[in-house]
């Protein structure tokens, strides 16, 4: 049976691009596939989380999954951090993956910035603890965002060089799903950076625990440009706000982003605003209810995710023991 596994990093306040170009769409896999699903604890302390912040960070996530649409019991949901396999897999693919290939990787540059000197050696080898985290259950396929297509096409060449090496045929070469109109939802302030929970701006994103007030403020104060919205897709060429703007709307409606081009053409931005706001509301504001009723309830989500852990390593434990073994490791007991 084919295997999906995803993650998300508890860094934050879970954002409509998360909704959009996640959530939205693992709902939709979880009748036709097996999939685990794993808050990513080990990942977001690739750069600094207040301890007092990434238990609840991590409680939000879990309450987001479920409020989205997805069953806790014919999913795996789970932290990472609780299945130490995880860590131990990561640790010997950073002994398979080469230099050259963590030095290419954008996303790398893009969080360290100028100041590379300075990242922490995670965030470095943060694509080898992603492909450890797909690996470690033989997942074949990964639902991903554009974002993270690199970091997948690593994880395949880490696959494929360990089948290579040790001349096995132990993990399956993982494929992406690349899925819904909005792959890569962009900020309201600035139609060229990812919306990203890690934006100090508020206003840049649309959080999902956001009431329907805020939601409609926000995207009364996202950013446009002085034209009218245009005739067709082209049209939306050198625009990257109302492209984003518009990409939302579709995605939200799940309606091809040529109808939704169609159907607002001439519009000043004021209107469609309007229109957006009353449509991400009527989407949006229920889950974010359903999250903060969940978020009252500690209690249940740390039972989720414990139990998830319990599946979780009942794949993990003998797919690493069988790494254990390929690679030579001595086990007097096993
Ligand atoms: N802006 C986005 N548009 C579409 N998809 C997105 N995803 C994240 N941002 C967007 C998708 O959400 C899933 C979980 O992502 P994540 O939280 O693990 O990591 P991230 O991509 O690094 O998200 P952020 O919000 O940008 O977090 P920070 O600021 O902490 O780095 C993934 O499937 C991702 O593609």
């Amino acid at each position: 049976m084919s295997r999906i596994f995803s993650g998300v990093q508890p860094s934050g306040d879970l954002h409509l691009g998360n909704y959009l170009g996640a959530l939205k769409n693992w709902v939709r896999l979880q009748n036709d596939y097996e999939c685990l699903y794993c808050v990513v604890d080990l990942h977001a302390v690739t750069v600094w989380q207040d301890p007092t912040e990434l238990a609840s960070s991590t409680r939000e996530v879990a309450a987001g999954l479920i409020a989205a649409g997805l069953d806790p019991k014919s999913n795996i949901i789970f932290n990472q951090s609780q299945v130490s396999q995880h860590a131990e897999l990561a640790w010997l693919f950073n002994c398979v993956a080469r230099l050259g290939w963590l030095n290419r990787m954008t996303q790398f540059k893009e969080k360290a910035g100028k100041n590379s000197e300075n990242a922490s050696v995670g965030l470095y080898a943060y694509p080898n603890l992603m492909a450890a985290d797909i690996l470690l259950y033989k997942a074949t396929h990964v639902p991903v965002g554009e974002d993270q297509k690199q970091h997948l096409e690593l994880a395949r060449d880490i696959a494929q060089k360990f089948n290579n090496d040790y001349a096995v045929d132990l993990f399956p070469l993982p494929e992406p799903l690349i899925l819904g109109a909005a792959t890569r939802v962009m900020s309201l302030k600035d139609g060229a950076s990812k919306m990203s929970k890690s934006d100090p701006s508020e206003n840049s994103r649309i959080n999902m625990i956001d009431n329907a007030d805020t939601i409609a403020r926000k995207i009364r104060k996202a950013k446009t440009d002085p034209d009218s919205l245009p005739d067709t897709v082209a049209g939306l060429e050198g625009r990257p706000e109302a492209a984003n703007l518009l990409n939302i709307f579709a995605a939200l409606a799940d309606a091809p982003i040529e109808d939704v081009v169609a159907a607002h053409a001439g519009k000043q931005f004021s209107e469609f605003k309007q229109t957006l706001s009353d449509l991400a509301v009527e989407v949006l504001a229920p889950v974010g209810v359903e999250m903060a009723r969940l978020m009252e309830d500690a209690g249940y989500l740390d039972s989720v995710l414990a139990d998830g852990a319990d599946r979780a390593r009942a794949i993990a434990q003998p797919n690493l023991e069988e790494v254990f073994k390929v690679m030579g490791f001595l086990n007097p007991r096993g």
